[in-house]
């Protein structure tokens, strides 16, 4: 039975955790055997392993910021929200920020600054950040929202604060919305999901900034939708080589770079994969296939864990993977919290 709503909201927020933790241990790592995935998840199930928890990364630090900012101050706040990152920076800067993104933050958390979109405008030479840096905490967007366009609208301006290259917001919208498709249960047709996905992003990168900002880095007129549709290609094909997905669409930090390759990972696995155990379900799968890409891993399984968590619930997250991750019961609550939110009239 398909899982209902409650249980969508928690494992887009659980999954998203899970995968910033669990994909932490091979972040820049430029070649994942198979092997060392699957040892790294088996260990998860071993209670006498020493380590200790998983921590989570700057993903989940900043994901939290969003979702507390939203449940106190819906629609939008961005200088609540703003306020927000910058505190939690401050609170906790060793959490794997991005060299750029750390600059952003220290000025964002001046009680002089005015315009809160102001320090992301600036960054690189005026062109903004186009990382994965919005993408990555997109998901609660995808939860406070009902409509396709207020999700699109303020998941845009959530990666504002922080990323003001066109690349950059319209990846957190891309994967906000992959998220909100999921948990409606849009993945059940994988080919109307992608579809949907492209003309979404048709008519976002229309857009005369975001044209411009195409040309300005010499990336085709209509980036996403052309990643999007190449997603598509390696969909219909019967097999897959891990080594294609990383030259097709990309492993690294920028959003363009993973935010279609985390969509990848989901839909590839939605399906039993040679290599995988056969005891793996679908969420579990997903988070093994991201890591085994390499590049920004912690973050291209936060999205992939989203997006499944959203389409296969909580109830399909081994209770082992859940202990083993710093900030899962709090991801949780706030799963909970937006979903009674949701349900008001
Ligand atoms: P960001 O805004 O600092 O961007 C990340 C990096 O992308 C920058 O430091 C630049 O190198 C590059 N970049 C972004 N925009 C431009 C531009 N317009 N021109 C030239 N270079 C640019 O940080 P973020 O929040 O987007 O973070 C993205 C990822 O990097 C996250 O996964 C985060 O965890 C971080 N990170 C990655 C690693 C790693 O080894 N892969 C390590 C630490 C942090
Ligand atoms: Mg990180
Ligand atoms: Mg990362």
């Amino acid at each position: 039975a398909a899982p209902v709503m409650l249980s969508r909201f928690r494992g887009a927020l659980v999954g998203s955790v899970l995968g910033d933790c669990i994909g932490g241990e091979f972040e820049g790592a430029v070649d994942v055997p198979l092997d060392r995935v699957l040892q790294h998840l088996s260990a998860l199930d071993d209670d006498t392993r020493g380590e200790g928890i998983l921590q989570y990364s700057d993903d989940t630090a900043m994901m939290r910021c969003v979702a507390e900012s939203l449940l106190t101050r819906m629609p939008f706040d961005e200088h609540d929200m703003a306020r927000r990152f910058a505190k939690e920076f401050n609170f906790a800067p060793g959490r794997g920020y991005g060299s750029g993104v750390i600059q952003v933050l220290r000025k964002l958390a001046s009680p002089h600054l005015k315009d809160v979109f102001q320090p992301a405008q600036v960054q690189f030479g005026g062109r903004g950040s186009f990382g994965n840096g919005g993408a990555m905490r997109a998901a609660p967007f995808a939860l406070a929202f009902r409509s396709r366009a207020d999700v699109c609208k303020y998941s845009r301006l959530g990666a504002m604060l922080t990323h003001s290259c066109s690349l950059g917001y319209n990846g957190a919208a891309l994967q906000a919305l992959a998220v909100h498709l999921s948990l409606q249960g849009a993945l059940a047709l994988p080919k109307e999901f992608i579809n949907k996905l492209i003309s979404e992003m048709e008519e976002m990168e229309k857009d005369e900034t975001a044209q411009h900002d195409a040309k300005a880095l010499n990336l085709s007129e209509f980036p996403y939708c052309s990643r999007l549709h190449r997603v598509k290609e390696l969909m219909d094909r019967n097999s897959v080589s891990i080594e294609e997905v990383i030259s097709e669409l990309g492993n690294g930090i920028a959003a363009l770079q993973s935010v279609p390759t985390a969509i990848f990972c989901v839909l590839h696995c939605l399906e039993p994969r040679a290599g995988l155990p056969e005891k793996f379900r679908g969420l579990e799968r997903t988070i093994a296939y991201s890591l085994a890409l390499g590049g920004d891993t912690d973050t291209i399984a936060c999205m992939a864990g989203a997006i499944a968590g959203a389409h296969y619930g909580i109830d399909s997250i081994p209770q082992s993977w859940q202990k083993s991750c710093e900030g899962v019961e709090e991801a949780d609550d706030l799963a909970r919290r937006l979903y009674d939110l949701y349900c008001l009239p």
